[in-house]
């Protein structure tokens, strides 16, 4: 078995809706669902002029090896209505792989742990609510650590609030 990391969110559309969708897509066809955070309202990152973003964190427990999860991840996100544009961009929903076991991945299509996630309370916030002793296999640090060191300082609140 493996222990698979997540976090989902969304920016358009009913975006309460899209997560639980997808909550809903990835029990059936991913894996079985340990933990889910509470949802959390959060700033946009990288590129400002876009609606602010609802994320949630999972961890999840499955059969798959981390390139087929990867692909049952983007054909939610598909059956969901993600239609891939300019990165970083608005979107209904995206589902991105954080960690997976301790597993450290270089590939064009997946690179593991998430490279950018130590720079992102967005991730950090709702991953620090269901792992935070969760060691990053290449940074040696708790997700805890990783949150108290991370210098992003955009708004991440729980939803409703
Ligand atoms: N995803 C991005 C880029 N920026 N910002 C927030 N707040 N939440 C996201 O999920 C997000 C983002 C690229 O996937
Ligand atoms: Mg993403
Ligand atoms: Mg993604």
């Amino acid at each position: 078995m493996n222990t698979a990391i997540l976090l989902i969110g969304g920016n358009l559309g009913d975006r309460t809706s899209n997560l639980q969708k997808a909550v809903q897509l990835i029990t059936e066809t991913a894996g079985e669902v340990i933990q889910t955070s509470a949802l959390y309202q959060t700033a946009p990152w990288g590129a400002v002029d876009q609606p602010d973003y609802l994320n949630q964190g999972m961890e999840i427990r499955t059969t798959m090896d981390a390139l087929t999860l990867l692909h049952t991840l983007l054909e939610i996100e598909r059956k969901i209505g993600r239609i891939r544009q300019e990165k970083w961009g608005s979107r209904v929903i995206d589902i991105d792989l954080i960690f997976f076991n301790d597993s450290i991945i270089a590939l064009p299509e997946l690179k593991l742990p998430h490279p950018r996630m130590q720079l992102r309370q967005f991730v950090l916030v709702p991953l620090l609510e269901i792992v935070p002793d969760y060691v990053h296999p290449v940074l040696h640090k708790t997700v805890r650590e990783l949150a108290d060191d991370c210098p992003d300082t955009l708004p991440v609140n729980r939803y409703p609030h």
